[in-house]
């Protein structure tokens, strides 16, 4: 617990203890860790008489339906829930990532919960805990010292959140603390083989499709310790996957041997550009990303163009090759 500050974690607790209906939130484009930490905190609240309304954007995602509890997820209403007496946000690094629909709201974040170390605080109360890889993690930790009860559904949803934003507990900040918390939820009733099953071996043919198309556009740059891989707007009717399809292509790009930084390059038929990148440790992607308006950690970052595709992607690619140069070997 030395992590965490022991005032603000109580303030937390005292303020979605209050909460008789609070609306819990997470960032668009949700992954294992958006989910896992957003049903697993109302699996929690539920069980101690709360009534959370869950709320993403797009709703929930196929691949994450065997999260219990899933059909509770909706989408994002156009404006803040009338009902609601709590604003809660997790595993989101900006008030804009919360989604399009509610960047115009008045209403206040009321709780912040996070470990994205870009992450700037933007509600009244900021649990951001960076030294631990997901914000489930960052969850158990509260719920442990609140002494609230864990349910078999909620380590299940709490134990899919640290797998998945540790790679498998293969990324750097996996570390000993990692394994007692993932151990403790398997003690609650997590099953750590259904889940990967569930998170690591289900895509979809559409998604092994995109891949496959994504896969071939792969270049090697900076004496092949950078490479990137080029999605086009036509990659999805070509293979019918969907967006969040895109989730994982990446990851085996940065397991090239040599290879220090991993880039993917995401076109919008509307000029957009989304850019993943990936480091396996000594380059910081958070601080490539930073300059640009994007962030996330020092092993996985994004960025997101509106406009200016081609050229942002020439700056992103200058900038990557610039830290290369930089190392030390
Ligand atoms: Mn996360």
């Amino acid at each position: 617990m030395a992590l965490m500050d022991r005032s603000l974690v109580q303030k937390v607790i005292e303020r979605l203890s209050q909460a008789k209906a609070p609306a819990l939130f997470t960032h668009l484009r949700p992954d294992g860790d958006a989910f896992g930490s957003l049903l697993g905190l109302a699996h929690v609240l539920k069980d101690r008489g709360q009534t959370p309304t869950l709320h993403v954007e797009g709703s929930m995602i196929p691949m994450y339906r065997f999260l219990p509890g899933s059909d509770l997820v909706q989408e994002i209403p156009d404006q803040f829930p009338t009902a609601a007496d709590a604003f809660v946000v997790l595993d989101t690094s900006t008030r804009e990532r919360v989604g399009k629909k509610t960047v115009g709201w008045k209403q206040p974040v009321d709780v912040v919960i996070d470990h994205h170390v870009s992450n700037p605080g933007f509600g009244s109360l900021n649990l951001i805990v960076p030294e631990i890889p997901a914000t489930a993690g960052v969850l158990f930790q509260l719920f442990t010292t609140a002494g609230w009860k864990i349910s078999p559904a909620s380590a299940t949803c709490l134990y899919a959140g640290l797998s998945t934003d540790t790679g498998s507990f293969r990324y750097r900040g996996t570390n000993a603390q990692t394994l007692r918390i993932a151990a403790s939820l398997v003690e609650l009733g997590a099953d750590p083989s259904e889940i990967a099953k569930h998170c690591y071996l289900s895509i979809t043919k559409e998604r092994y499709h995109l891949k496959k198309l994504t896969s071939e556009t792969l270049s090697l740059k900076d004496n092949e310790k950078s490479g990137f891989l080029t999605i086009l707007p036509d990659f999805y009717s070509k293979s019918g996957a969907k967006s969040e399809d895109t989730e994982g292509i990446i990851e085996e790009v940065t397991s090239i041997q040599g290879l220090e930084v991993a880039s993917l390059f995401e076109f919008g038929s509307d000029g957009t550009l989304r850019v993943s990148l990936r480091s396996k440790g000594r380059v910081d992607v958070n601080a490539i990303a930073s300059p640009f308006g994007g962030g996330g950690h020092r092993a996985a970052a994004g960025i997101r163009f509106p406009k200016d595709a081609e050229k942002n992607r020439d700056l992103v690619l200058a900038a990557i090759s610039r830290a290369i140069a930089d190392l030390k070997d």
